[in-house]
């Protein structure tokens, strides 16, 4: 049987990182867009990570032919009534850095009292094949935004993303702590487990 490959319809290097991890004992080829010479454009007009991970999903499945796994993720911050949400990445502006990000964030949440820091990071996935989707999976991890950034590891928000049963931020776990018990790595466990059903459909 010949090995079943997946491309990844994201331009996020880490998402990349963090996915290929989280699937490397399966038996499944772990493409990605940045091996391809002319990666079809990858855009978000919906309102929810759902919607925005089908999209791309079915926009990469389209132009290759291909079954594509696409993640659409972000923070949400009660304080801050659920933003960024799926604005995180261009919650700083376009191409803005983690840094930025971070920076903002803590800045909007400078009045902020400890116990009303509360969020959340929710990560969409969806698989896609060129006539349409075929599953969705969804992963959430709780947690409390600090008031400095602590940590270098990670991406993104994980240096304000405290995670009280490890008493770190996500930028202060290791990889491989980090990826057993964040939104991604809860939306691949469903994934994972929905596996045989989506490799039938496959066919
Ligand atoms: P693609 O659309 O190409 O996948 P993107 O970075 O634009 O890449 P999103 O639109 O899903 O992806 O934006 C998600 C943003 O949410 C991401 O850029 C981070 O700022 C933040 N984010 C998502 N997952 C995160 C994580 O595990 N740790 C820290 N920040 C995260």
């Amino acid at each position: 049987m010949t090995r079943r490959r997946l491309i990844l319809a994201t331009e996020n290097e880490h998402k990349v990182r963090e996915i290929r991890e989280l699937l490397a004992d399966l038996d499944i080829e772990v493409a990605h867009l940045g091996e391809r010479d002319a990666p079809p454009e990858l855009t978000e007009t919906g309102a929810t990570f759902a919607d925005n991970a089908r999209e791309k999903a079915l926009a990469v499945a389209r132009a290759t032919g291909e079954p594509a796994l696409a993640d659409d993720s972000g923070l949400m911050v009660d304080a801050l009534g659920g933003a960024p949400g799926v604005r995180s990445a261009r919650y700083a502006g376009e191409g803005a850095s983690g840094a930025e990000l971070c920076a903002k964030l803590l800045r909007e949440m400078a009045d902020v009292p400890d116990n009303e820091r509360t969020a959340r990071f929710v990560c969409a996935l969806s698989l896609c094949g060129p006539v349409g989707e075929i599953g969705r999976w969804e992963g959430r991890v709780e947690g409390v935004i600090t008031r400095e950034p602590r940590g270098d590891g990670g991406f993104g928000y994980d240096p304000v993303f405290y995670y009280p049963p490890e008493r770190l931020t996500f930028a202060q776990m290791p990889p491989e702590r980090k990826n057993a018990v964040s939104h991604r790595g809860r939306a691949l466990q469903a994934f994972r487990a929905d596996l045989p059903a989506v490799l039938a459909r496959l066919g």
